[in-house]
């Protein structure tokens, strides 16, 4: 297995290499998203900025990514310690390397008024809450004049991340990329467009789902339209699927004044530009992955987490998100062994759970949810010497690839998720030949749908029984199927999600009349149909008039 990957990720390295020679020697490549790569934290005892790894799935990404770049990384200050670092670097600049990763990395450090408002009132209680389908359409959102006032907000640290990448574009003269991630960063293209004009070539990759019209259609006409208005101001706008990219161009043509959709070349023009709607499925870095599940902390928490599992073994790895669907895992775990008592004081459910956004209500709710919801199936069902669920609450990557190789079945059931990275990762690192039970909301589902047993996540019954199913395959069926996502994982790993935006970067730069070929397939999956559905039905139960403001 390990030498099959090490094949791929170097001909991929490779391939990424020869472009990135080609592209990047006499350009200045600039990324831009609201958390940087790593997180400054002041220890009080020591008088020292500590240096941390950035979490969550974008910088996992974003990171590996660069690490085959050298870019100018500009992000929103986050802790006391990024600010402090800010405001004491003479230079605009704190250059970072860890391994073979280096940045020139700048903070841009809004009033904690500001960012409060940009980030804990609409980047996440609104636009997370959108993109993911979870508002409880009869009665949230509430646009209030606060909101508006948030919203003034959100913009001005849009444009301050603006002035900061112009400040870059102008700074060398040098032929410029500008790598915008994510719905932090929405107005961040039109101002910085408006500011450059065509001196630099703008992508913006969007992380998360990107729903249809009905559901974008909650937000007030001012806030949507700035923000499509602004997204076609790039040059290449960037989806984790087929499906996104699709809802992406549905949203501009039944909401956007003035757009002109192609969906042949799967493109929008809006005032005379026109951004292509590209599909680039993140991935992992297998290669550094395999290397980190070789290490020996890795293998100390592999020995200890092997007196943790059953006969069976089930894992889930997730932040504590709401839209990871995290209580109904349980509950179709708790149907399992309702429907299959054989399995009672044999099977284990291993859950590894990052604490998230706290200070949000529903995410604190939600991890009480979660905690009454273990404790009640742990308690209807242990014997004394066997207990079905044992939670790991607490951020601890080495632990969580230790979990990974070791499973049976690895549980991934978002609602909805852009990609889902912990799909990935089991597939590649996993020793058991173990099985994956993929909901089909998850953007992952689109690539890897025929090694996983695909599910659909409000389904607990089905989710039950495709648990059943999982542990009672076949060896030759499991090694059949994980062969497979091994594979497909290592021809798509993070080196490829770059090259192919490099590819079409490339084109565009070498005849900028010129669309890139390829259109959107066709909107016909399964997938499509059902999530379309949802949103229209959830908008139709909402009344989308009286939510209007
Ligand atoms: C967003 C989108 C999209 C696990 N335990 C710890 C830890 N992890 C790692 C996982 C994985 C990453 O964190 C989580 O990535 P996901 O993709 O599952 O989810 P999001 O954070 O929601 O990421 C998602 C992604 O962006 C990339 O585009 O796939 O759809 O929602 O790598 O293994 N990381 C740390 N400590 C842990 O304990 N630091």
């Amino acid at each position: 297995m390990i030498g099959y990957n090490h094949a791929h990720s170097q001909e991929n390295r490779a391939r990424l290499d020869s472009i990135v020679e080609e592209l990047l020697p006499d350009r200045k490549l600039i990324i831009a998203s609201n958390r940087g790569p790593i997180e400054y934290h002041w220890n009080e005892e020591n008088s020292t900025l500590d240096a941390r790894r950035g979490s969550g799935g974008v910088v996992t990404a974003v990171s590996a990514a660069s690490r085959f770049t050298n870019p100018v990384w500009i992000a929103c200050a986050m802790t006391e310690g990024d600010r402090r670092l800010a405001s004491q670097t003479h230079s605009d600049y704190a250059d970072w390397s860890l391994g073979d990763q280096r940045y020139r990395l700048r903070f841009i450090t809004p009033s904690k008024q500001e960012f409060n408002d940009y980030y804990g009132a609409i980047s996440n209680p609104l636009l997370w809450f959108l993109q993911h389908y979870m508002w409880d359409a009869p009665r949230t959102p509430n646009i209030t004049r606060e909101t508006r006032k948030a919203w003034l907000s959100y913009a001005s640290v849009n444009a301050r991340m603006a002035e900061a990448i112009s400040d870059e574009v102008d700074r060398d003269r040098q032929d410029t990329i500008v790598m915008l991630h994510d719905y932090h960063l929405y107005l961040c293209p039109g101002i910085l467009r408006e500011r450059i004009g065509g001196n630099a070539l703008i992508t913006h990759f969007i992380h998360i789902p990107w729903p249809g019209p009905g559901y974008w259609g909650l937000l007030p006409a001012e806030f949507r339209e700035r923000i499509f208005s602004s997204l076609c101001s790039c040059d290449v706008l960037g989806f984790q699927t087929a499906l996104y990219a699709r809802n992406f161009l549905a949203t501009c043509s039944e909401l956007l004044p003035g757009a002109r959709v192609d969906a042949a070349a799967s493109s929008v023009t809006l005032a005379g530009h026109t951004v292509r709607a590209r599909v680039y499925p993140i991935s992992i870095d297998v290669g550094a992955l395999i290397e980190l599940a070789e290490s020996i902390e890795v293998r100390e928490h592999r020995q200890r987490l092997r007196a943790r599992c059953g006969d069976y073994t089930i894992v889930r790895i997730d932040r504590v998100e709401p839209s990871k669907n995290i209580v109904r895992g349980f509950k179709a775990f708790e149907q399992l062994l309702e429907d299959y008592p054989e399995y009672r004081g044999r099977v284990k459910f291993l859950a590894f759970l990052v604490p998230s956004r706290l200070s949000v209500e529903e995410y604190k709710k939600y991890i009480e949810e979660i905690m009454v919801s273990a404790g009640w199936i742990n308690t209807r069902f242990s014997d004394g010497a066997w207990q079905p669920i044992e939670l790991f609450v607490g951020e601890n990557y080495p632990r969580a690839i230790a979990a990974m190789q070791l499973y049976d079945v690895l549980l991934v059931n978002p609602l909805i998720d852009g990609m889902n990275l912990v799909a990935k990762e089991g597939a590649t690192v996993n020793q058991n030949n173990g099985v994956i039970v993929l909901s089909e909301g998850a953007g992952a589902a689109e690539q890897l749908r025929e090694g996983a047993l695909v599910v659909s996540p409000a389904d607990v019954i089905g989710t039950a029984e495709a648990l059943h199913k999982a542990l009672e395959m076949s060896l030759e069926e499991r090694q059949l199927r994980a062969e497979w996502l091994r594979k497909s994982v290592a021809a798509e790993d993070i080196a490829m999600w770059l090259y192919h935006q490099l590819d079409d970067i490339r084109e565009i730069l070498a005849n900028p009349a010129t669309l890139p070929s390829e259109p959107v397939p066709d909107a016909t999956g399964p997938e499509t149909v059902a999530l379309e559905e949802k949103a229209a039905s959830q908008t139709q139960a909402a009344g989308t008039d009286t939510l209007v403001v």
